[in-house]
């Protein structure tokens, strides 16, 4: 058994184990007894196995709390999971993966603090490809991550093919790129394990591979160039008063909105440091109606708050404290009183291409170093002062790639502190404690080993096993 992550809300242990899973029933049994490394028809099994060892998966309304609580109670015959749908009681087995092969008798009633728990992928800076797309999803489920945010745009590369606009693809994404097909892979990939894909765009700034892409974007005798060899931010700019730029959002957003299941498409809004803050706040308006139009939420980085409450539906608080952003935090609290609803992602926090410490070879440290404890110990509903109750829907950690070309390299960065934002974004504040999440993270390093995952051994925790 490894420690469980995140902590659930409830556990009573009766004493002693009960069977080995050997196989699975009821709904979504197929798709369980994968991720428990069986099989549903019972082959592998012992003859002699019979009822015992049986892992049920049940649907019932009456667990309560959502369709992602769930309650698992193992008993000596075999382990019951009943939960409101379907992605609770994936939940359940996620858990029961953790419990291993001998499961401690007794129950788990379990459900999350918060219902968008993220992480974000940087796939603009360095590109990553499909396949290492679909294993960075499977790394969010195994912690009850459920949402995923590409950031498919920026000043170094375009990464989704416009079928209308193909020098997006062509020119802003020639290093790398999904296909629509590509993009479709992502998303079942990810819906298979009940997480919405949260696709960003990020405008009016960060977009110099638009501008290399269609230079008629830009605003006259400005352009764009690529390969974008600085790692400043804040440079490009499309013209925000250009109808031009409009009918291009207008386009871009329904074919992203027609490839996309989930409610939200994210439209960046960060650091346009060359555009004045009336045309900024136009611009935003606009977009954030652009997506609604076509039938989407829209999302931004916590300055669309600057251009008034209503802006977008979800704002993403990624200022760290004190980072000269007091009007910023101002304007995210008014949209927050105005119904807008908070994802937290502080870059003191969960930024997670932020260096662990001085020794860290890779990521950067503008905002902060992020020790495995100052990713874990902060409350989301404590950061900034003044949220009103219900404002914060959940908690984001992204990872930024300027510096991050490998599989290998994310996982580093990710492991350990991906297992400590679940548990800041599914447990209850008044049950988390450092020490005792050091005690189950310790066992985790050897199961990432045995998946051929790269991380990193951090000081704190005295891991049960050594980096392979
Ligand atoms: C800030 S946060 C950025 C990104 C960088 C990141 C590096 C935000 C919305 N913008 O453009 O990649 O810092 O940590």
């Amino acid at each position: 058994m490894t420690g469980l992550i995140p902590r659930p809300v409830h556990t009573a242990w009766a004493g002693g184990t009960g069977p080995r899973p050997r196989r699975v029933v009821g709904e979504g049994a197929e798709t369980a007894a994968r991720l428990l490394g069986l099989d549903t028809d019972g082959r592998g099994v012992a003859p002699d196995a019979g009822a015992s060892g049986c892992v049920e998966l049940r649907l019932d309304d009456r667990v309560g709390a959502g369709p992602e609580a769930y309650r698992l109670v193992s008993g000596t015959d075999g382990v019951t999971i009943t939960a409101g749908g379907p992605a609770g009681l994936l939940h359940g087995v996620r858990t029961l993966a953790q419990l291993g092969e001998a499961p401690p008798l007794g129950e788990i009633r379990d459900a999350p603090r918060y219902a968008y728990r993220g992480g974000m992928l940087d796939v603009s800076r360095h590109f990553f490809d499909v396949p290492q797309v679909l294993c960075y999803i499977d790394l969010l489920a195994a912690y009850k991550f459920n949402h995923l945010h590409l950031h498919l745009s920026d000043d170094q590369g375009w990464r989704i093919a416009v079928g209308a606009l193909p020098r997006l693809a062509e020119m802003g994404g020639a290093d790398g790129h999904y296909s629509a097909a590509d993009f479709r892979r992502i998303v079942a990939h990810a819906a298979a394990h009940h997480i919405t894909v949260v696709p960003e765009i990020d405008l009016p700034g960060h977009t110099n591979a638009a501008l290399t892409a269609y230079p008629d974007l830009a605003v006259p005798g400005e352009s764009g160039h690529l390969p974008y060899t600085v790692q400043e931010v804040g440079l490009s700019r499309v013209d925000t008063g250009s109808e031009r730029v409009f009918a291009f959002v207008d386009t871009v957003v329904r074919e992203l909105a027609a490839l996309t299941p989930g409610p939200l498409l994210h439209v960046g809004g960060d650091e346009a440091l060359r555009i004045g803050a009336e045309d900024y706040a136009r611009f935003m308006r606009r977009v954030g109606d652009i997506v609604r139009a076509h039938g989407k939420r829209p999302m931004a980085w916590d300055e669309a708050a600057l251009a008034g409450p209503d802006t977008v539906d979800v704002v993403q608080v990624w200022r760290p404290r004190g980072h000269g952003g007091a009007a910023v935090e101002e304007a995210v609290l008014a949209a927050a009183r105005g119904g807008a609803r908070l994802v937290m992602s502080p870059a003191d926090r969960v930024y997670l291409d932020m260096k662990y410490d001085g020794d860290t070879p890779l990521g950067t440290d503008w905002a902060a170093r992020i020790g495995l404890p100052d990713a874990y110990d902060w409350d989301p509903a404590g950061y900034l002062p003044g949220i009103p109750d219900g404002a914060i829907v959940g908690v984001e950690a992204p990872l930024w790639t300027e510096t991050l070309t490998t599989s290998a390299e994310l996982q580093r960065m990710l492991l350990p502190r991906l297992p400590a934002v679940a548990e800041v974004a599914w447990s209850p504040q008044q049950d988390r404690d450092w020490d005792d999440f050091a005690r189950r993270v310790a066992g985790h390093g050897r199961w990432w080993t045995g998946q051929g995952l790269a991380w990193t051994p951090v000081g704190e925790v005295a891991w049960d096993t050594a980096v392979s």
